[in-house]
């Protein structure tokens, strides 16, 4: 039984946001897609899949998706990395795609069938102050999520991480991060400031919404290990779900310090991209959640092995879900989600109804809760003349620096 692949295109689109999709076809014609979007940087893994990735696909048989996932990664000779995981990734997705479609079964079944009936999702609230935060939490309660990220404008401070105020979206859609500029916007940051208000925002938080809800937050990289032990001792009275990179990924010993002071649960890894990155901080239990995704993580086969990792510590599953995942990859996470045991949470920013037209999803959301839905394959189709409506652009993430404008992690 084999099921040749005859052709490997790379599709870039830009409904909203720009995408990036491989998208596999076998001789007879089956159809299988995986999600290659590095946000900012789209045109690096687009350029390393079609040059350098498609040529060895052609005339492989599809079936072989361990062996098709060692064969990139080893014959590169060159690893790691967030381009070539990002590459190897959507041949992966693509290749359990296809093997979904030709059984007729959906993903998660091939995945070892359903561990749970939905994945628990949680949704971003974020404003400009307390108020325009809590119109916007109050917003994602009405729609039924359990669980919300909640970021707020720092007074005196101009910006911060994750805002979109809902009194210019009317709280509809989460932040969009990159933008569509020709550079960099450039961000103020004050840590100082920072650290004061955090605790302030979650005491009136609770105050407002009680224990039930769970709230996380991202600090997104920007501590010392000091400031982050301090932010999450101080946080404890509020009993986050978690605390999202409070120090830079490069620097995994800092959360050793961080652990020494506090039990505010902490989540870690959306820019780690292999198990390797991720078998310290779990070997030594410094994290609670594998804040990872199927996209920047080597696909389905690479992050199931990192949670299965983690599941000998007891350290669940927080897939990343920005809107910079596209629907192909987020049904991956989603179909995981559903199969594996030591399942946590999953990111849902949910996408402009743009990127809807260009990627038709079965998945569907209830009460807090996402199911990947029961078609064959990921359950993601995509339409081409649409995509044709909406031509790359370029955008960047933001830069951030300091008051005296020294540059600083983003
Ligand atoms: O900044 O995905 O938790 N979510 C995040 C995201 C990241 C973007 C980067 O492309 O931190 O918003
Ligand atoms: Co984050």
């Amino acid at each position: 039984m084999t099921a040749t692949i005859r052709s490997a295109e790379v599709l870039i689109s830009s409904p909203s946001r720009n995408f990036v999709t491989l998208r596999l076809t076998t001789e007879d014609g089956v159809v299988g897609l995986g999600d290659a979007t590095l946000n900012g940087r789209e045109l690096a893994v687009a350029s390393y899949l079609r040059d350098h990735v498609a040529p060895l696909l052609i005339g492989r048989d599809a079936h072989r998706i361990e062996d098709t996932w060692q064969l990139l990664y080893r014959s590169a000779y060159w690893r790691r990395g967030p381009v070539t995981m990002t590459a190897i990734a959507a041949v992966d997705m693509a290749l359990w795609d296809i093997k979904g479609r030709l059984t007729g079964l959906p993903v998660y079944q091939l995945l070892g069938g359903a561990s749970r009936t939905g994945a628990l999702v949680y949704a971003h609230a974020s404003g400009a102050d307390l108020e325009d935060l809590g119109d916007s939490v109050r917003a994602r309660l009405a729609e039924g999520y359990r669980a919300i990220r909640l970021q707020v404008a720092v007074p005196g401070m101009g910006s911060g991480y994750g805002i979109s105020s809902g009194r210019s979206t009317g709280g509809r859609y989460a932040y969009e991060p990159a933008k569509r500029a020709g550079l960099a916007v450039e961000e103020g940051w004050d840590s100082a400031r920072y650290l004061r208000y955090m605790p302030r925002m979650f005491e009136w938080a609770r105050a407002e919404f009680g224990p039930d809800v769970a709230l996380l937050h991202d600090a997104h990289h920007r501590l010392t290990p000091m400031q982050a032990a301090r932010l999450a001792r101080d946080l404890e009275p509020f009993d986050l779900f978690w605390l999202e990179d409070c120090t830079p990924a490069e620097n995994p010993e800092a959360l050793r310090l961080v652990r020494q002071h506090s039990v505010t649960p902490l989540a870690i890894g959306e820019v780690m991209n292999s198990i390797w990155d991720f078998a310290p901080l779990i070997q030594e239990q410094l994290i609670d959640f594998v804040r990872a995704s199927v996209t920047h993580t080597g696909g389905i086969t690479h992050l199931r092995r990192v949670f299965d990792l983690a599941a000998l510590h007891q350290i669940r599953s927080g897939s990343h879900g920005p809107t910079d995942i596209s629907p192909v990859g987020m049904s991956a996470a989603l179909h995981l989600d559903l199969a594996i045991h030591n399942f946590g949470i999953q990111e849902y920013m949910a996408h402009q109804p743009l990127a809807h037209e260009v990627f038709r999803t079965s998945w569907t959301y209830q009460d807090g809760m996402m199911h990947p839905g029961d078609e064959p394959g990921l359950g993601v189709d995509y339409d081409d003349d649409a995509a044709a409506r909406f031509p790359y652009e370029p955008a960047y993430l933001p830069a951030a620096r300091l008051i005296d404008g020294t540059v600083h992690d983003w």
